[in-house]
């Protein structure tokens, strides 16, 4: 199993760990320390993104759209203005592939025009022009499900089946790329843990991960320090890194290729453990 992203191969036999790469100046984890007097330090970014490749990150996602919970709409010509001059400094820099964390058309061609490998959109291709223009770029997607919008989607999100509900879309998403032209060994799927999901849904989704991988896609899991994480264990954003771990090694239990993580060192580590005592 390949991904090819641009001029990189990612082999998904084994697990991968994509590393975050916040360029938002309101992000809860890492991204304000890396503005200075709200303008983003580039020089800062690359740092961290080669501190990560050099802890065994194989992919560095750098998102400019905050979608935390209740984050603000962000403007495309500021999230262009956010990403772009990273995904150049990364491609001209470091030997790693570039994701980006964008939903919307002109950032995934300006993107993928300055070296970006892999889009990751967690509206799953949904907004207007968004397919044609992942189609145009030729380069792996990731779709992740989402209930609602970012503004809303923790205001008390229902479901009558969780699990089947997300397999659902997943797989009317995955069809709708490959009606669109791509293969489907090119698409990645993500639950999307903490988007419009109560604990109890996250929780659901985690145990039946497994299923997900029956749609022929690999799987993306992404859980690093999320809210759920410090509701469940009451710990604040910088001590969840355990339960973080915890939750990632049921993921690679299940099958998912790629971990999306903010602590890179100790998530590597992790998967070293796991790869031993799964050989192949
Ligand atoms: C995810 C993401 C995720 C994918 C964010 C955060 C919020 N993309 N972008 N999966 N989360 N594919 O990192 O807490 O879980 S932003």
């Amino acid at each position: 199993m390949k991904l090819q992203c641009a001029t990189r191969a990612l082999c998904l036999a084994e697990p991968q760990v994509m590393g975050i790469l916040n360029v938002t100046p309101d992000s809860f984890s890492d991204g304000a320390a890396l503005h200075r007097a709200g303008r983003l330090n580039a020089e800062k970014a690359l740092i961290k993104a080669s501190q990560m490749v050099t802890q065994g990150a194989s992919i560095i996602d750098v998102g400019g759209e905050s979608t935390r919970p209740g984050a603000s709409h962000v403007h495309v010509e500021e999230e262009l203005e956010r990403v772009l001059p990273i995904v150049e400094l990364i491609h001209k820099n470091l030997d790693v592939v570039i994701s980006v964390d964008t939903s919307q058309p002109l950032v995934m061609q300006a993107a993928a025009a300055a070296g970006a490998g892999l889009i990751n959109d967690v509206r799953a291709l949904q907004l207007e022009g968004a397919m044609a223009a992942a189609v145009q770029t030729q380069l792996p997607v990731c779709l992740m499900h989402m209930q609602g919008d970012p503004q809303s989607m923790q205001h008390d999100p229902e479901y009558t089946d969780c699990a089947k509900e997300v397999y659902t879309f997943l797989h009317k998403r995955l069809k709708a790329c490959c009606d669109a032209g791509m293969q489907s060994s090119q698409v990645l799927l993500d639950p999307g843990i903490g988007f419009g999901k109560k604990d109890e849904h996250n929780l659901e989704l985690i145990k039946r991960l497994q299923s997900f991988t029956d749609l022929g896609a690999g799987v993306l899991f992404g859980v690093s320090r999320k809210s759920m994480v410090g509701r469940l264990l009451g710990r604040e954003v910088h001590e969840r890194l355990a339960g973080s771990l915890g939750f990632a090694l049921l993921a690679l239990q299940q099958g998912a290729k790629i971990l999306r993580v903010h602590d890179v060192a100790a998530t590597v580590d992790m998967v070293r453990i796991y790869q031993l005592t799964h050989a192949k």
